[in-house]
């Protein structure tokens, strides 16, 4: 019986090596909808399963500052460098609450650090592509935020409570990211010829990640039906994409830019979107570690944990001096 130990998540689990009423009594509660909470029983399978995603949604954040943190430097204007300044400060906090829950769960961040800094860990693909112009950054603030609001709705209405808690927070903050992409946006389709050619460039970069940032379709996907049981995820990835498309989509089209997808478009007797099937290929490339950027971020990530060094070890030192609050 595995039961609440902390469990290797490299370890090779089955939840036949649980004991069956434990399982069934879980279960139960999950379909009632109560809260999983840190000291409650759970099978080591959903714990393993939990670190792994919460763990690379934290990763994803603070990798995820680093595209749109390179333009703050240059934004145009002292508003919106304001602006983009804070949007980036609030994507390292979401780091910092998803690190929060994962340690719940009894890896250490120390662990989950190390496992991001020598590329063990995944974190989402969209983080390494370049933002190669002022309207890239707009692009991500708008649509990335958007896409992460329709994955990150739906599951903080799951079954993890420090998970579903720290999810909640997140979107009230990303709601305000994507106003601000938005907004942005808007400015550069209504402006100067130069400014929507800039903009309809960034859309067509960004769109191919875009659609695999959901994850892949759900003929392929390997966790979704065991995630779905358990409620850590409350939609498949074809759903949320689904969602997405039909949601933004149409205020894409409204501004006059186009996408770079001839197949898009609704299919008025399913109530879906048709599209061309993305490149699975360059997606598993980028997720393991061969995409454009993947080597610089890990690279930044590296100087900025070397550089923090003496402030984490003396953060470490006060914290020994307290009671560890999941000891
Ligand atoms: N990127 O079986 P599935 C943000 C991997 S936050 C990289 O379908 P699952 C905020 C997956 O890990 C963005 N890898 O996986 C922001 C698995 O590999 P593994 C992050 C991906 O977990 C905005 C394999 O493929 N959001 O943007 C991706 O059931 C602007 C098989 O896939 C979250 O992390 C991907 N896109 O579903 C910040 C939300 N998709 O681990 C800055 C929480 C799949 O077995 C600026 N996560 N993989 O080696 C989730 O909802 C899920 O984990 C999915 C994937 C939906 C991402």
């Amino acid at each position: 019986m595995y039961g609440n130990a902390y469990v290797d998540p490299n370890e090779k689990f089955s939840l036949e090596q649980e004991t069956p009423e434990l399982l069934a009594a879980f279960q139960e509660r999950i379909d009632r909808g109560e809260k999983i909470e840190p000291k409650d029983w759970m099978p080591a399978m959903y714990r393993k399963q939990l670190i792994r995603m919460i763990e690379q949604h934290a990763h994803s954040e603070i990798i995820g500052s680093l595209p749109e943190g390179t333009w703050i430097t240059r934004a145009p204007g002292f508003r919106r460098k304001l602006a983009l300044m804070a949007k980036v400060q609030d994507e390292v906090g979401h780091a910092q609450l998803l690190y929060s829950a994962a340690e719940t769960l009894g890896k250490s961040r120390e662990a989950m650090m190390n496992d991001l800094i020598t590329g063990k860990s995944k974190y989402s693909n969209i983080f390494n592509y370049p933002a190669k112009t002022w309207a890239d950054s707009a692009v991500i603030a708008w649509l990335v935020d958007a896409g992460a609001i329709v994955n990150q709705l739906a599951n903080s209405k799951g079954s993890y409570g420090p998970y579903c808690r720290a999810l909640e927070r997140i979107c009230y903050e990303e709601s305000f990211h994507l106003k601000y992409g938005h907004d942005n946006v808007v400015h550069l389709a209504t402006g100067t010829s130069k400014q929507r050619q800039m903009v309809q460039e960034a859309m067509n970069r960004w769109w191919p990640p875009l659609m695999h940032f959901f994850g892949p379709s759900d003929k392929i996907s390997v966790h979704t039906e065991t995630l779905m049981r358990w409620k850590v995820k409350m939609a498949s990835n074809d759903a949320m994409r689904q969602q997405f498309l039909n949601m933004y989509v149409p205020k894409i089209w409204d501004l006059g830019l186009t996408l770079p997808d001839p197949k898009l478009k609704k299919n008025e007797e399913t109530g879906l979107w048709d599209y061309t099937e993305p490149d699975w290929d360059e997606f598993k490339r980028v997720i393991n570690g061969d995409g454009p950027c993947n080597a610089e971020r890990l690279a930044v990530r590296r100087m900025a944990e070397e550089n923090g060094k003496w402030v984490a070890n003396a953060i470490k030192s006060k914290q020994d001096e307290y009671v560890t609050p999941y000891a």
